[in-house]
């Protein structure tokens, strides 16, 4: 019986010591967690395109101080579920060194405890609720938070139409980004001496707005605000048009997506959306990304697929610091995830974005921010405009 215990602690012991000997792998892995399936892989497409095109671009300079990266997808679909089984995927099998994900706030809330508590850092490409780097330590977005990006949008529609004077204001109740969202556009709207007439609630797996597009027709509003996600905001500003809306439309970065395109066809033109991403933004750094990804695409780089790059550029860049120190292969993985948290949140990055950085909780700092309205040639096509 002693001998049976002693054996047992022995083995045990054993694979602790292997656990926490594990190495990190060569190539670099890195996850990428975004919904590559579901209504949400409107969204998160452009988010593949953008984390697939930093990997063939990094790689190309050589990587990490000569070590190439291995980009490690993991599809989060639309829900809490898929991305927490995606982090947990990524985490204990992948053995990843950090996450670029997921693509919502609404997943964010629930898969990024999971990352924190075990310890590996989580870079938001796209996760702009209030709230989100204050889920933990390991937790850092380079998307700006919408009380940042959201009011440049209502100070834009109101320059395009300075007579604007009452507002309706939709948003989906059951997606956090969507109500931390139409919170900053309510209070915006206010503080610019705007009425909101009527506030109506859906749902993202809604697809018909009869009643909702009756209640702002019936406020009589000269500006409709739409906080949703590209399926159900599509539909919903397709209808506000057919039923007969002629006011102004701004749409929150729920449909911030040319993948909305075929959902509300001649309908989206005019709607007016606030960017967090130019492809005319001026550093060195973004004007080569811009030329590379337009002769590999045939299109400039839209706002999720430069955020997603520049979420992995933010983990190489921090990598690079580190194996300067100390050669990547000589980490252990646990340790390396660890100081790469660190880093992380103390560099500074010449990104796509412009030159950007991170509070010590992990909150985005960055200077610029634009507005685009889309304009559509015909039913299929069209572009977002950028405005002055
Ligand atoms: C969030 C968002 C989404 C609309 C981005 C895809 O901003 O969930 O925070």
């Amino acid at each position: 019986m002693k001998h049976l215990l002693s054996t047992t602690l022995t083995l045990t012991a054993l694979a602790s010591s292997y656990a926490a000997a594990e190495k990190v792998a060569t190539p670099i892995p890195i996850g990428i967690a975004v919904a590559q399936t579901s209504n949400t892989a409107l969204l998160g497409q452009e988010q593949v395109i953008g984390a697939r095109f930093a990997e063939k671009y990094i790689n190309a300079r050589g990587g990490i101080n000569g070590t190439p990266i291995k980009l490690v997808f993991q599809d989060t679909g639309g829900d809490e579920a898929g991305a927490i089984n995606a982090f947990q995927n990524l985490i204990t099998k992948d053995k990843v060194v950090g996450i670029v994900g997921p693509t919502l706030s609404q997943q964010a809330f629930s898969a990024d405890p999971i990352a924190d508590r075990a310890k590996v850092p989580v870079v938001g490409p796209s996760n702009t609720a209030k709230g989100i780097p204050q889920i933990g330590n390991f937790v850092a977005r380079v998307s700006a938070p919408v009380s940042v990006v959201a009011p440049n949008a209502i100070r834009t529609a109101l320059r395009l139409d300075p007579k604007i004077k009452k507002v309706a204001v939709l948003y989906a109740q059951n997606d956090a980004f969507s109500t931390s969202e139409t919170g900053t556009f309510q209070q915006t709207a206010k503080d610019q001496g705007l009425t909101v007439s009527t506030v109506q609630k859906f749902l993202t797996t809604d697809s018909d707005f009869t009643t909702q597009v009756t209640a702002v027709l019936n406020a009589d509003v000269d500006l409709v605000i739409v906080s949703g996600l590209a399926n159900d905001g599509g539909n919903l500003v397709k209808q506000l048009r057919q039923l007969g809306y002629k006011g102004s439309i701004i749409g929150g970065n729920g449909l911030n997506t040319s993948n909305m395109f075929p959902v509300c066809q001649q309908y989206c033109d005019g709607i007016i959306i606030a960017q967090a991403y130019s492809p005319a933004q001026p550093s060195a750094n973004n004007q080569l990304f811009v030329k590379e990804y337009s002769a590999q695409y045939k299109k400039a780089p839209p706002q999720f697929a430069a955020q997603a790059f520049t979420g992995v550029q933010v983990v190489v860049d921090a990598l690079k610091v580190i194996d300067r120190k100390k050669k990547l292969g000589e980490w252990e993985l646990a340790d390396l995830r660890v100081a790469l948290n660190t880093q992380i949140l103390v560099g500074k990055y010449s990104t796509p974005l412009g030159a950007i950085s991170f509070d010590k909780e992990g909150e985005l700092q960055q200077a610029d921010f634009y507005v685009a309205q889309i304009k559509m040639k015909d039913a299929k096509t069209g572009s977002f405009v950028f405005l002055k």
